[in-house]
């Protein structure tokens, strides 16, 4: 079979799709692949590890050819809160690192490349309530406009060229084996690993903020499930809609504080709050159900559930730092 590579493989998502995929396609068939070489060896220390900027299509034609890649999943990228510190690296690494996966894709014909958008394409002027998938793009972060127009260049690599790309608007993903970092939804993660580790945290967003999210499980499978839809069921070649769970920070903590009896939360907003309030409540998800069946498996009780017993395991063993 032809390979798999993966780029940013070191991050919060590659660093667990990684993992699903070798459980899948066999260890030997997947590259795994970061800037940070180091830290793709620590995150997963067997099977194939290359040092790849994705902003060098050189390198990355080198490895595409020299491992002779048939699928690409692109999860390489800086996040809304890091984007919004520095624009500048965003756009380059968001918009150069893209084009260069689909450019490469046309010519040396790769197969399939999966691509994660975001929530973050949304922007101001829209329904924030089950926000439809078709709406107009107008985000305010430099992170949202280097999705929006990612998501356009794939439709256009798609109908030009017949690059067979697909991807997710991905709500913010809640893990328990890499903590997220620079992004805006990373306190609906930090939140679980304070309680655990010192039963007090201070969230970035205010108690009333209500964002749409996804467990782990759930987003590793549908990334799976429409990577293996058959090319006929899949009608949209820009994100897709993918709703799981939407709650407010307040929520969150309460549902914790079940667990946790102690736990106390303080919410001071910084300026992720602003990002935050550009970004819908929930989303409207009917096209990937439809198309492609997709269903969520978690709310937020049986995610809170999971990620305290899985991140209080490894507390009780030393091996928890957030
Ligand atoms: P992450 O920040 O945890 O990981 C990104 C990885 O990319 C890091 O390991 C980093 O070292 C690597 N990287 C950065 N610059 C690079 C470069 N020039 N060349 C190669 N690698 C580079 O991000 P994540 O949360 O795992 O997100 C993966 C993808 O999913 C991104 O495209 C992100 O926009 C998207 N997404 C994530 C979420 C979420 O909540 N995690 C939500 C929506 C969309
Ligand atoms: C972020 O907060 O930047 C990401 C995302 C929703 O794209 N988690």
């Amino acid at each position: 079979m032809g390979k798999i590579l993966v780029t940013g493989a070191a991050g919060q998502i590659g660093s667990e799709l990684v993992v699903a995929l070798r459980e899948k396609h066999g260890e030997e068939n997947v590259i795994a692949t970061d800037i940070l070489l180091k830290a793709v060896e620590r995150v997963l220390p067997s099977g194939p590890n290359e040092q790849v900027d994705v902003t060098e299509i050189r390198k990355l034609q080198e490895a595409i050819g020299t491992w002779g890649v048939t699928t690409i999943y692109h999860l390489a990228a800086i996040l809304s809160a890091a984007g919004e510190k520095n624009p500048q690296t965003a756009w380059d690494v968001n918009m150069k690192g893209l084009q260069n996966i689909l450019e490469l894709s046309r010519e040396l014909g790769v197969k399939r490349v999966y691509w994660p958008s975001s929530i973050a394409v949304f922007g101001p002027g829209i329904p924030r309530v089950k926000t439809p998938q078709d709406v107009p793009l107008v985000p305010t972060t430099m992170y949202g406009i280097t999705k929006a127009a990612g998501e356009l260049l794939c439709n256009y690599y798609h109908q030009r060229y017949g690059v067979d790309v697909r991807s997710i608007r991905y709500p913010g993903i809640i893990s328990n084996k890499v903590p997220p970092h620079g992004g805006t939804t990373d306190y609906a993660v930090d939140m679980f690993y304070q309680a655990i580790l010192k039963k007090r945290y201070t969230c970035f967003v205010r108690e009333d903020t209500v964002l749409p999210m996804m467990y782990m499980p759930d987003a590793i499978r549908a990334t799976l499930m429409l990577m293996d839809a058959s090319p006929k069921s899949v009608t949209y070649h820009m994100g897709h809609n993918l709703a799981g769970l939407s709650f407010s920070a307040g929520e969150l903590a309460r549902e914790i504080k079940k667990h946790i009896p102690g736990f106390t939360c303080e919410f001071v907003p910084d300026f992720r709050q602003k990002i935050a309030d550009s970004w819908p409540e929930s989303v409207d998800d009917s096209v990937a159900r439809r198309d492609w069946g997709w269903k969520p498996k978690y709310n937020l009780a049986t995610m809170t559930e999971d990620m305290i017993k899985e991140l209080g395991a490894r507390a009780k063993q030393g091996k928890l730092a957030a």
